[in-house]
């Protein structure tokens, strides 16, 4: 047994037609011939000295490439971590060294800038179009490769996630929570194999790689195979898919568009969106211009989905529907941990198959976010209805949300106050017309000193990946405080909600 091989990817091998699809609906790669990848990379891995349970980290271009290398870890009994290809190699040292993958692939023009991570592990290049060292092992391995026995409990996945204090942590995901969650999530969506699902999310994150993917892989329904979201492009391949999931950057772009309408969204049957709020304004503006109810749910990387807005039956804007089957959810006093009554905000937490098994080496955070009798703390703030819709009206933790990316003020505070002249600095988030919210930096000088900003820009380049970078700065001679020291960025975020509108 090998529960997502088995339920996955040994399914491909009897279906005919293609897997992935162009936006022309031409076929990118086929169902059977994903198969065949699998196995010859599952061989070239195990020819490599790795064995199970081994963790394999990859920052790699969205590619059929990449989708084969995760099918070939989950065969071989493998850890796949899926890396942000927008991280600099300041940031992959620390997921590389953290995890103790012995296997780091990259995207072959990258080989070079990346030769520092041969410090931790031994590094391979694939690319698309079967670039790269690792698809020139895998071209010459065979096809046929019985899979690695693994029980429902084993680690399937790595996912990084930021925390509110240090560094990034490595969330432990086992088969038995990504394949409970892709069967709860393919009867609840009505996902079969009519289905055409465009994919134009990044598959290094949850909601590309476990909802969209695993989702499609489960029900037999092939992708419509972007490389990223670009408006054009999904407008031309809408008329050949049946369902999309985004995050709600994916649907302002697309009202933003005059030619997005009826025409080519009318006849779909299901918009999904997620990883972000979505403001009810949009959600209108979708159902006036296509007709169209764009179906909300929420999620977590520690906790894959947990709730949905249902299939049939009302679906609530500025809601996050109902938990899903299997999830228990309670929303809770922040202290004491007992469930609020409905209409009150409290923690959510949240307890289920879906829910991973704790943070890679860091007893002490696990413990502090999984309660020992198994519910997690989410750090999101909601309330239930009376029908049971929950809401999420806020976020216990600090976290800001830049189309769909998460950015912990925290870890870029860290960077700024390293920069000759800093004091202090305070990052907080700003409505975004376009991604929701983006990050504000307010820097405070030392005493007689002045800050330069482009030397703020460069350390944040070294450091970051683009997408944390604060879009605006604040030079400031003090930053506001209670009574207790401790900077108040409720007032920072009022101060500054206004300086990216207009
Ligand atoms: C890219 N950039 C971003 C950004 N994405 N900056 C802030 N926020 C983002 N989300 C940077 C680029 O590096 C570029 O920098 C500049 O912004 C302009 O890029 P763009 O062309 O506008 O961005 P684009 O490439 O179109 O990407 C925007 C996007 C993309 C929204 C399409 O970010 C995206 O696909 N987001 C989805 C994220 C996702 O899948 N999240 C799921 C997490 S799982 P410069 O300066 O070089 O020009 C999860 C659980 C759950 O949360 O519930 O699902
Ligand atoms: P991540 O760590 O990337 O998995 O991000 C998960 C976070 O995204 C959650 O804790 C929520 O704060 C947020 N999130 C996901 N879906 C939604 C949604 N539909 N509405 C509001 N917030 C959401």
């Amino acid at each position: 047994m090998n529960p997502l091989y088995d339920a996955l990817i040994a399914p491909c091998a009897g279906r005919e037609g293609g897997f992935l699809l162009r936006a022309d609906g031409s076929v990118l790669l086929g169902y059977q011939d994903f198969h065949a990848d699998v196995g010859r990379y599952a061989n070239a891995l195990v020819g490599l000295g790795l064995e199970p349970g081994d963790r394999v980290a990859m920052q790699l271009e969205k590619s059929p490439e990449m989708l084969a290398l995760v099918g070939g870890c989950i065969a071989a009994g493998l850890v796949f971590l899926p890396l942000n290809t927008g991280y600099p190699a300041a940031e992959l040292e620390y997921f590389v060294e953290n995890s103790g993958a012995r296997l780091f692939l990259c995207d072959p023009g990258k080989r070079e800038a990346l030769g520092a991570l041969e410090a931790f592990a031994r590094v391979e290049t694939l690319g698309p179009g079967a670039a790269g060292s690792f698809a020139a092992l895998a071209a010459g391995a065979s096809a046929a490769f019985a899979p690695v026995a693994r029980d429902e409990d084993d680690l399937a996945a790595f996912l990084y996630t930021s925390g509110t204090t240090g560094r990034s942590k490595g969330a432990m995901i086992s088969h038995r929570n990504l394949l409970s969650n892709a069967r709860v999530l393919v009867e609840a969506w009505r996902f079969t194999g009519e289905d055409v699902l465009l994919h134009a999310l990044p598959i290094f994150h949850t909601h590309g790689l476990f909802v969209a993917t695993n989702v499609a892989l489960l029900a037999g329904a092939p992708l419509i195979w972007l490389e990223k979201f670009d408006v054009a492009q999904v407008l031309a391949a809408l008329p050949r898919a049946t369902t999309m999931m985004g995050v709600p950057t994916f649907y302002t772009r697309l009202l933003e568009d005059a030619r997005f309408g009826r025409a080519v969204a009318g006849h779909m049957r299901l918009f999904i969106s997620g990883s972000a709020p979505m403001l009810e304004e949009t959600h209108r503006q979708f159902e006036a211009r296509t007709g169209q109810r764009i179906l909300e749910r929420y999620g977590m990387t520690e906790t894959n989905m947990l709730t949905s807005n249902p299939y049939e039956g009302e679906r609530v804007a500025g809601t996050v529907g109902r938990p899903l089957p299997g999830v228990e959810l309670k929303v809770c006093d922040p202290v004491s941990g007992d469930t609020v009554p409905d209409g009150e905000v409290g923690m959510i937490e949240v307890r289920g198959e879906n829910v991973f098994g704790g943070y890679w080496q860091m007893p002490e955070k696990t413990a502090a976010e999984l309660r020992a009798d198994g519910f997690f703390i989410t750090g999101d703030l909601g309330v239930m209805d009376e029908r049971g819709y929950l809401s999420i009206v806020g976020r216990g933790k600090d976290l800001i949300i830049s189309g769909g990316y998460n950015i912990y003020p925290k870890e870029v505070e860290a960077v700024i106050d390293d920069v000759a002249g800093v004091l202090e600095s305070a990052v907080v988030g700003a409505p975004h017309a376009d991604f929701g919210e983006s990050p504000v930096a307010v820097i405070v000088a030392e005493p007689g000193a002045s800050v330069d900003l482009d030397a703020v820009q460069a350390a944040l380049g070294e450091a970051l990946a683009r997408f944390k970078h604060p879009r605006h700065f604040e030079l400031v001679d003090a930053l506001p405080r209670n009574t207790m020291g401790k900077v108040q960025k409720a007032t920072l975020r009022e101060r500054y909600a206004g300086v990216f509108a207009g």
